[in-house]
């Protein structure tokens, strides 16, 4: 058994005794009540989910188990001479919740690499699909094609007990992500590089090895190992993780779950957003002739956007209610690598005059910019020009959370997800009621 696996396995009696005490002696507590608009309107706020993966506080945004970005930037151990932490370092925070030494990380680089080679039969499922498919449907469709491989389906089939669920979930799991920047990479260079592929480098790490699968010099690595890291967790109730649980409670593998949650991620208001940023910023460089615009000129593209009835990417959170910190952690970088960079000055430009756009507007509960907002940026600025591939990235980083979260559930044994609807007349009868 693997150390990271030992790891775990020497964890799970503990945190099924705390949650065993939680649902026998204290199961009829109430913590949250429904209200008429959270069911119209997307259960925001509403208390009903667990996860110790991460937490996300409306002020100060996430917290890996519960290390804020810049303290996991800190204290998580980083490859020789590298400015940002191993991806692997983070998955085993994410799934033990423990910082990592350098040994434990190294077991979990040499794990990954293991289980890294992608079978040949995903590649010709890929090279199969339309031309102008999206690469988020090249990124699902890869992901199901890898199901047959399930370690749970045939130890399920054979009558493996409930307390082992854990088990197979966690070789699904590893089996998946490890295989994932390889298949991110493939995507990319299929779609816009004539189908030349560059091979794996198994001694990388999982963010190096996918900058070399790239084709893109450093510092690439580490805006790989940023970026995988940022996008990893939001807590479970956004659209990404919290379709990874529902569909993995109904027993369904990690390749299924996850893949269902990438298909959320496809949506422009979650992961999608971020080629949405992109495509506006585009917009706007085109309408300008590729000259900066002025801040009156660049307020007037925002009410233009607004007055049509468009969103403005990038901008608002169904939760935070301040600048995501996982935005703030990659300005940085910017300004520390790339100030001059045309599309990071926009950027900064739409910073400046959001916000008090959409105050004045009046409907968004906030006004500030989510992660999405800078991402392309950086992307843009290292090669990565085509836009419609960054949530493909966002997918690869935000399988180290949500298959964590996924592990987790297996351990504890988590329900079938099955909460309860009601009819428009059940609901007008409640209203009837309370105003009486
Ligand atoms: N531009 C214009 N209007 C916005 C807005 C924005 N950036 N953000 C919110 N609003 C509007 C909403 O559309 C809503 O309008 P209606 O009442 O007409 O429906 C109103 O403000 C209230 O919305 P909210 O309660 O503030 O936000 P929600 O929780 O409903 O939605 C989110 C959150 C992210 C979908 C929304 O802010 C949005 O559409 N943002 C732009 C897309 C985006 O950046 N998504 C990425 C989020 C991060 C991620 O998941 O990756």
């Amino acid at each position: 058994m693997s150390k990271l696996k030992q790891k775990l396995q020497d964890k799970i009696p503990e945190y099924r005794e705390r949650v065993g005490n939680l649902i026998k002696n204290h199961g009829q507590v109430k913590v949250d009540e429904v209200k008429m608009f959270q069911i119209y309107g997307g259960m925001r706020g509403l208390k009903s989910l667990t996860t110790d993966i991460s937490y996300l506080d409306p002020e100060e945004g996430i917290r890996f188990r519960g290390y804020t970005i810049p303290e996991c930037l800190e204290k998580m151990p980083k490859p020789p001479g590298a400015e940002m932490p191993y991806v692997e370092g983070h998955f085993y925070l994410l799934l033990t919740g423990e910082i990592p030494t350098q040994e434990d990380i190294q077991s979990v680089v040499e794990e990954f690499s293991g289980r890294s080679k992608v079978p040949e039969y995903v590649f010709d499922v890929l090279r199969a699909m339309p031309k102008e498919a999206h690469p988020m449907s090249l990124f699902t469709a890869a992901i199901t094609s890898l199901q047959r491989e399930s370690l749970f389906v045939p130890a399920y089939n054979s009558g493996i007990s409930k307390m082992d669920y854990w088990d197979p979930t966690y070789e699904d799991s590893i089996n998946l992500l490890a295989k994932l920047p390889e298949i991110a990479a493939f995507i990319y260079r299929l779609k816009y590089k004539n189908d030349d592929q560059i091979g794996s480098d198994p001694s990388l790490d999982f963010g190096a090895n996918f900058a070399h699968m790239m084709g893109i010099d450093a510092p690439y690595d580490e805006i790989s190992r940023l970026y995988f890291m940022l996008h990893s967790d939001h807590e479970s109730g956004n659209v990404s993780a919290h379709t990874t649980h529902l569909v993995g409670t109904a027993l369904s593998d990690a390749y299924f779950s996850f893949a269902a949650g990438m298909c959320g991620l496809s949506g422009p208001l979650h992961g999608l957003a971020n080629q949405e940023v992109l495509r506006w910023v585009q917009g706007v460089m085109e309408k300008m002739d590729h000259k900066i615009p002025s801040k009156e000129e660049m307020k007037k593209f925002v009410w233009d956007t607004l007055n049509s009835g468009q969103v403005i990417p990038g901008f608002g959170h169904a939760v935070l209610r301040k600048t995501d910190p996982r935005y703030a952690a990659q300005r940085e970088f910017c300004l520390k690598h790339l100030p001059d960079d045309e599309i990071f000055k926009i950027v900064n430009l739409l910073y400046e005059v959001v916000p008090d756009i959409l105050v004045e507007q009046g409907k968004a509960k906030n006004p500030w910019p989510n992660v999405d907002a800078q991402s392309g940026v950086i992307q843009w600025h290292y090669g990565v020009t085509q836009y419609d591939f960054y949530t493909v990235m966002f997918g690869v980083g935000r399988a180290l959370g949500v298959l964590s979260n996924l592990i987790w559930d297996r351990a504890v044994g988590q329900s079938l997800e099955r909460p309860k609807s009601l009819t428009t007349d059940m609901l007008e009868k409640i209203a009837r009621e309370a105003s009486k």
